[in-house]
C-alpha cells in the first residue's frame, strides 16, 4: 500500500515539481491546530468521521458519489474532525475528494493515506488538510521523525498510528502529540478492541489518545471512552448508515 501510494505521488510529481508545489502549499490557508480540537473533553467523545468508499479487508463499503455532501452531514452531527481517505488503489479515495470536502466544511480535515514522502505532506496542505496520518509500522524511526517534523513545520498536525508498545515508543520519540491506536491488525485485518485499553497507560497525559477502527454501535464508543479515549475514528459504520448526521451526534454524546 505504501509503495502504491508512493508511485502515485511520483506520477503527480512529474506533473508538478516539488518546488512549485511547496510554494503553493506554503501559500495555502493556515491549517487548524487539531490537537486542540481533539483535546480531552469530560462531557464529550470527539468523533473523527471518515469518508471511506472501500477497504482492503472488506471491499466496497458504500457508493459515495458526493463526498462533500457526506462531510456536511458529519459536520452537522458535530464531528470534531473529518478523515478523508485519499488512497485510490484499495480505498477508492483521491486528493480531489479532500479538495471537495475542504470547499464545503470548516471542521478540521485529516488526509488519510500511506505517507512516506515530503511531497505527500505538501499535497496535504495544498489540498486543504489540517492533519496527516503517519503510520509508525511502515516508517523507519528516523523517517518518522523527519516526516513528523516537516508536517509540523508546514503547520499541519499529525495523527501518529500505532499498534503495539514499541511503536508507541517510536511515536513519542518523534514527539507525537496525537496518537491513534489502530485496533485492526495491519496484516491479518483482525479486530482487537482490547488493545486500546492495553496500550492506553503508555500514552502520557497531554497527548491526545485516539481509538481507531471497529466501532459499529454506541456500546463500542462507550467502551473506548471508558478505556480512556479522547476521540474515536469511525469509518465503515458511518458510511453504511442511512443517517450519518444522527449517528455522529449519537456517538459523540
Ligand atoms: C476506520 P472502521 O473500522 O471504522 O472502518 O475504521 C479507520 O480506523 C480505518 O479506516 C483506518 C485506516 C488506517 C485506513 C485506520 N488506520 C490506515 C487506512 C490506513
Amino acid at each position: 500500500l505504501t509503495e502504491g501510494a508512493r508511485a502515485d505521488a511520483e506520477a503527480r510529481r512529474a506533473e508538478l515539481s516539488y518546488e512549485a508545489l511547496e510554494e503553493r502549499a506554503r501559500a495555502a490557508r493556515q491549517p487548524i491546530d487539531v490537537a486542540a480540537a481533539l483535546a480531552h473533553d469530560p462531557g464529550h467523545t470527539h468523533v473523527i468521521a471518515e469518508i471511506k468508499r472501500s477497504s482492503p479487508s472488506k471491499g466496497a463499503l458504500a457508493e459515495i458519489t458526493d463526498p462533500a455532501a457526506l462531510a456536511s452531514e458529519y459536520a452537522a452531527g458535530g464531528a470534531s474532525c473529518i478523515s478523508v481517505l485519499t488512497e485510490s488503489r484499495r480505498f477508492g479515495g483521491s486528493l480531489d475528494d479532500l479538495r471537495a470536502v475542504r470547499a464545503r466544511v470548516d471542521v478540521p480535515l485529516l488526509r488519510k493515506d500511506f505517507i512516506s514522502d515530503e511531497y505527500q505532506l505538501l499535497e496535504a496542505r495544498d489540498a486543504g488538510a489540517d492533519m496527516v496520518l503517519l503510520i509508525v509500522a511502515v516508517l523507519q524511526p528516523e523517517r518518522l521523525r523527519e516526516l513528523h517534523a516537516f508536517a509540523l513545520d508546514l503547520g499541519l498536525s499529525a495523527l501518529v498510528e500505532v499498534h503495539d508498545p514499541s511503536e508507541i515508543e517510536h511515536a513519542l520519540a518523534a514527539d507525537a502529540r496525537i496518537l491513534g491506536v489502530n485496533t485492526r491488525d495491519l496484516k491479518t485485518f483482525e479486530m482487537h478492541p482490547e488493545r486500546f485499553a492495553q496500550l492506553r497507560s503508555q500514552i502520557p497525559a497531554g497527548v491526545v489518545a485516539v481509538a481507531e477502527s471497529g466501532v459499529s454501535q454506541l456500546a463500542d464508543v462507550e467502551r473506548y471512552r471508558a478505556d480512556g479515549a479522547d476521540a474515536v475514528l469511525i469509518g465503515e459504520a458511518l458510511v453504511r448508515d442511512g443517517e450519518p448526521q444522527k449517528r455522529v451526534r449519537e456517538f459523540g454524546a
